[in-house]
């Protein structure tokens, strides 16, 4: 019998690359999507009629139990969450509530309902904030946002969930991962998008925050791999998962500019308003751990991510001047 996956937050990035990983490893998926005027399935329109796609939201637990009734999942990605670091300023009590709280809630209904479903949480490298890098599974936390704040909460509450109930329940620590579909306002895409724009003669600047912040980014293809990875394992462990490999804002401008033959000095600009009340300067993996346990290896660099994401919005815009689509 196929397995079942239950995935919270499929309409996002990695939602939607890891339903298309779990449906060619065979499994049945099913994507909890929560209810809005507009929905959009941008993102997973092209296997829409592979996956089922069941109404609920984090903040509502009656929803999530009804789900993991009908579903009665093998396996529980939990994805979903207020992901924009800026917005949790703005809004930090619905980011606790959904990035924090949720995970309590749907460990809940897994508790009650499908006790023996294997649960991954998607906790976030922000969660080192200030600690000092390389961050590897045994470096203290020291979140510097609300969301940072609120995945701590949801990656302590996955870990004491396993350690009160004997759940299967996993905690996979993930640095910055990017591609084609990552919103818009993340940095790569706001990069990505305003690049192909230039180069086709629709803008001519781009206004970025802080140039000096160094993170390790990598392919949101190759993480969800990882995700499964921890699923998969004998025992259930936390992983940290990155390249290991780290640049600064200023390397992926000027990567992505040169790509297509402009130099950055000449479009971008550095504006106040976009630097956040607390930021995190400096994030590099450790994943020795991913790498000998679950032999896992990123397959994209970051040089080659860059490119694709460029390549891909110059191909979007160039069939739709006006779109700015995700898929
Ligand atoms: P994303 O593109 O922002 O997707 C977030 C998903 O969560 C969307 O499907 C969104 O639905 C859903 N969602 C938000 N609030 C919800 C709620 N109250 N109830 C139900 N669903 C809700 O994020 P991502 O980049 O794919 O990241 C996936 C997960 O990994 C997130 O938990 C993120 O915090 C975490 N993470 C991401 C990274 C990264 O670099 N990408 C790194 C570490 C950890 P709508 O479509 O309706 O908005
Ligand atoms: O910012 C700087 C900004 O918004 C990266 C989420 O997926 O990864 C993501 O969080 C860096 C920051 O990602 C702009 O100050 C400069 O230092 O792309 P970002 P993030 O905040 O690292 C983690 C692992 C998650 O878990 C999150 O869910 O880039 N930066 N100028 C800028 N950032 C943005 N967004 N826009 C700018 O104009």
């Amino acid at each position: 019998m196929a397995k079942r996956a239950l995935v919270t937050g499929i309409t996002g990035q990695d939602g939607s690359y890891l339903a298309e990983f779990l449906l060619a490893k065979g499994y049945e998926v099913f994507g909890l999507v929560r209810r809005s005027s507009t929905v959009s399935l941008e993102r997973i329109e092209h296997i829409e009629d592979q996956i089922t796609i069941l109404s609920g939201d984090l903040l509502d637990l009656n929803s999530l139990l009804t789900a993991f009734e009908q579903v009665q999942p093998d396996e529980v990605y939990n994805l979903a969450a207020q992901s924009f670091v800026p917005t949790s300023w703005t809004q930090p009590v619905l980011t606790g509530e959904a990035t924090g709280l949720g995970v309590m809630r749907v460990l809940e209904a897994l508790r009650h309902v499908s006790p023996k479903a294997r649960f991954y949480q998607a906790s976030s490298s922000e969660m080192f904030g200030k600690a000092k890098g390389p961050q590897s599974e045994t470096t203290p936390f020291y979140p510097r946002s609300p969301y940072g704040v609120a995945k701590v909460y949801g990656h302590w509450i996955t870990v004491n969930y396993r350690e009160s109930y004997g759940l299967f329940a996993v905690s996979g620590i993930l640095f910055n991962h990017e591609s084609p579909r990552r919103g818009l306002e993340f940095v790569t895409r706001k990069v990505s998008h305003a690049v192909a724009r230039i180069k086709l003669g629709l803008a001519d600047e781009l206004r970025l925050g802080n140039l000096d912040a160094r993170r390790d980014w990598g392919f949101a293809g190759d993480y969800v791999r990882a995700m499964w990875l921890m699923l998969q394992q004998d025992e259930p462990r936390d992983y940290v998962v990155g390249t290991g490999v780290q640049h600064n804002v200023r390397d992926l401008v000027e990567l992505a500019f040169g790509h297509v033959g402009l130099d950055w000095r000449s479009y971008v600009s550095q504006d106040d308003r976009l630097l956040r009340p607390a930021d995190v300067e400096d994030l590099v993996a450790d994943p020795s751990k991913a790498r000998s346990e679950l032999g896992w290896e990123p397959e994209v660099d970051f040089e080659a991510l860059m490119r694709m994401m460029v390549e891909a919005d110059l191909g979007r815009l160039r069939a739709e001047p006006e779109g700015q689509g995700s898929s």
